[in-house]
């Protein structure tokens, strides 16, 4: 019989085989991954048993085998009518849970009639402007046997009470309802940008809703406290981890200065994560959140395990679908969600492949939904818990992540807890710095995206994409919300909203009073302006991350002969080239805007980040103001067709044809004409190779093409 062979004699022949490469692989959350794990890298490491604390092998003893994660897809779009019909044909086939995706207009707590939110009504969700949407938005779903979740974080007050209010109307006991609320206000200011007011009364309507919640409302999770938008924006796995979990801290220890019992509420807090392409930090990431959590919660003084139980649902990763060959998107999205089941998640929602263009088609959710189910009862795969618990890797992982979340957790920790940090701003810059260091990554082929940066096709195809006409819901929404007004009664509606200003100054509870007002069919909007009357509405400039995508490059030749025509230019017009990157309308997702300005500012660019929702005429006067010589319009939640032409349209008034306009983001190949006809001057699709992207500015501003009279060869 032969010796049983060493881990030395291992590395002997795995380094022969390789011819001495170091196999190491440096992930970018800095962890060394290395080729092959054995027990050795358990030492002083137990992962327990499911349903027992910490949780890391899952929240329930019998998980899956028992009954399987919750398929619940996110959606949403144009009018409650369409919206609601969508969701009957998606649980007939199979969905087996709702989630709202509202407009952005309802998130920033605009009516429809709001001239600020022209071109955002129905687009990226459903609009819902009072009680009425919301009831037809759920008709034929009894909201007592049908879990609900909302992804709402800004106008949470309203549509909160829209809810209620529409169970109440269907003969719902509040005490019954079941579902989820997003009303993670953190992540807002530090990612998703859908906030409304300024961070201190943001943090009390969390308070409110956790005293409500758990005192009427014992099935219904109060919080889903999410770092999906953190990955989303670009954040670490580590990142994300320690982020949200800090997060939750937070939330924990306002709910307890509100006057809160901890064991009364912080079972009912749920948790949100994304799951991307690194399987295995993915399915480890979820169990090391578990661990997290669950230590986090016995130090803040928690005594009930359902308190320190992590639950949540996971969304695959919207980022790493790509524009260009989307079918792969199908094959990223089903590895995704196998990490998603095999780290433990309560519930998932998966991606459909049109998910870098449009919203879904009921053709393309259907094969993200079937995703979902093919895994469920096909592969066997739900009837053994935990099936990679005891793997060298994924356990050594779960510690690794453990440790490094644990050591930025004790950062904010000591620097007074998340909301001081997120002021302070410097979760947001780590996040973007990683943003911009993959972006270049990507666009240096360094991280390989099949279909993108290798392996392109030719040609794309064009798919099918869902459209949605604003101009007709906005007019819908319009009628309805007149029909409200006009058949309530007026001088009671107004008590309500006046109760709930007065509220809003003192300490009644707020969603409370909320609820008052909806039964009186005051609107979304207006629910939200009594509110903002007392507390403001939050602003804020964007602060460009600077070095980190240029300082990949280093000496790398395209980028040097980049910076020298930007030099050229320079020269030529006696100051710098000026970029002003516009944000329009509602939309919040900043993360390409960020890197489109960080990018240009590394290359020599004197770039002007405009704020986020802006109105076309804002922006132009803003282009005109800082005498810009492009305007890069970013748009990722379809509002590009009304508003880019609407901003160009300003600059022709002012007779500023001279400023010229290009176009990124979430654009879809059919609308390219529609905006070049308009007078988009470039169109740069998500994925877009920042380098490839500024050659074609550097053209459009005349390099290599000298203006009439100057002499490029004498400058
Ligand atoms: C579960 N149950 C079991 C069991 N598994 N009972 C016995 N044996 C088992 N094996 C019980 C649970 O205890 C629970 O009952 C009930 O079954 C439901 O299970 P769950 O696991 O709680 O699932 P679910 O109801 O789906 O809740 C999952 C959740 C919740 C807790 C994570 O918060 C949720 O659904 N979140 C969804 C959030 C979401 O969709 N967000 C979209 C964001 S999109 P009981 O009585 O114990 O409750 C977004 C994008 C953007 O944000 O930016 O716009
Ligand atoms: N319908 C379906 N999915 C949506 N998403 C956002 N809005 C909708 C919607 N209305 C998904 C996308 C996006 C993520 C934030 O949520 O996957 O990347």
């Amino acid at each position: 019989m032969s010796e049983k062979p060493t881990l030395d004699q291992w590395s002997a022949a795995a380094s022969k085989e390789v011819k001495g490469k170091d196999l190491t692989w440096n992930t970018p959350e800095g962890i060394a991954v290395k080729p092959l794990y054995t027990e050795e890298d358990l030492e002083g490491w137990d992962a327990g048993l499911p349903g027992f604390a910490p949780f890391t092998r899952g929240v329930k003893a019998s998980m899956y085998a028992g009954r399987p994660w919750t398929i619940r897809q996110y959606a949403g779009f144009s009018t409650a009518e369409a919206s609601n019909a969508f969701y009957h044909r998606n649980l007939k086939a199979g969905q087996k849970g709702l989630s709202v995706a509202f407009d952005l207009a309802t998130h920033r707590g605009y009516d429809s009639d709001h001239p600020r939110v022209t071109g955002d009504v129905g687009k990226a969700g459903v609009a819902i402007d009072t009680i009425d949407d919301m009831k037809i938005l759920f008709d034929g779903i009894p909201l007592d046997q049908m879990s609900v979740s909302m992804t709402m974080n800004g106008a949470v007050i309203p549509i909160l009470a829209f809810f209620i209010v529409a169970g109440e109307e269907q003969g719902v006991d509040r005490k019954l309802l079941d579902g989820t609320i997003q009303n993670d206000i953190l992540k807002e200011f530090m990612v998703r940008n859908t906030y409304i007011y300024p961070p201190e009364p943001s943090m009390r309507i969390i308070s409110d809703i956790f005293g409500y919640t758990s005192r009427e409302m014992p099935k219904f999770n109060s919080i889903s406290i999410s770092g999906y938008h953190m990955q989303e924006a670009g954040a670490t796995q580590v990142q994300e981890l320690a982020f949200t979990i800090a997060d939750g801290a937070e939330y924990v220890k306002y709910g307890v200065a509100s006057g809160l019992d901890i064991d009364k509420f912080a079972g009912r807090l749920s948790f949100f994560f994304a799951i991307g392409m690194n399987f295995f930090m993915e399915v480890a990431k979820l169990r090391a959140a578990r661990v997290l959590w669950h230590r986090v919660m016995t130090k803040l003084g928690a005594k009930d395990e359902r308190s320190k139980m992590l639950r949540t649902h996971c969304q695959t990763s919207g980022v790493s679908l790509t524009e260009k060959d989307p079918y792969n998107n199908v094959m990223r999205t089903t590895i995704e969600a196998m990490a998603a089941m095999l780290g433990g998640t309560q519930s998932l929602h998966t991606n459909a492949l049109d998910e870098a263009i449009a919203l879904p088609t009921d053709f393309s959710a259907r094969i993200a939904r079937n995703t979902q189910l093919v895994i469920q009862e096909e592969t066997g795969m739900c009837n053994v818990v935990d099936p990679l618990g005891g793997s060298y890797y994924v356990e050594s992982l779960t510690k690794q992540l453990v440790d490094a979340a644990w050591e930025i957790i004790e950062k904010v920790e000591a620097e007074g807890g998340m909301a001081k940090a997120v002021a302070a701003g410097w979760p947001k810059a780590m996040i973007e710095e990683a943003s911009a260091a993959k972006a270049a990554r990507v666009d240096r082929v360094e991280e390989v995206v099949v279909g993108v940066n290798k392996y392109a096709k030719d040609k794309e195809d064009p798919i099918d994409i869902l459209d949605v006409d604003n101009v007709a819901v906005r007019e819908a929404q319009i009628a309805r919300i007149n029909k409200v007004k006009a058949g309530r009664d007026e001088a009671a509606c107004q008590v309500a909203l006046d109760a709930l200003r007065e509220g809003a100054k003192g300490k009644g509870n707020l969603l409370e009073l909320a609820v008052e007002c909806a039964r009186k069919r005051a609107t979304l909007g207006e629910i939200s302006l009594a509110m903002e009357d007392v507390f403001g509405r939050h602003g804020t400039f964007p602060t460009p991350v600077k070095g980190i995508y240029g300082g990949a490059y280093g000496e790398d030749a395209k980028w040097q002969g980049l910076v020298d025509g930007v030099s050229s230019i320079e020269r030529r017009m006696g100051r710098k080239p000026k970029m002003l990157v516009a944000k329009m309308g509602q939309d919040g997702h900043d993360r390409g805007a960020n890197l489109v300005s960080s990018a240009f500012g590394d290359l020599g660019f004197d770039v002007v980040a405009g704020p986020l929702f802006q109105t076309p005429k804002e922006a132009a006067d803003l282009a005109i103001k800082a005498d810009v010589d492009v305007v890069g319009a970013s748009s990722l939640a379809a509002g590009h067709k009304t508003l880019i032409p609407e901003l160009i349209g300003h600059l022709k008034d002012a007779g500023r044809t001279d400023i010229k306009v290009i176009a990124g983001g979430v654009i879809p190949a059919q609308d390219y004409q529609v905006l070049r006809d308009a007078g988009v001057q470039a169109i740069f699709g998500p994925g877009t190779n920042l380098v490839n992207a500024a050659t074609e500015v550097l053209q459009l501003l005349g390099h290599n093409q000298p203006p009439e009279g100057i002499d490029e060869a004498a400058e």
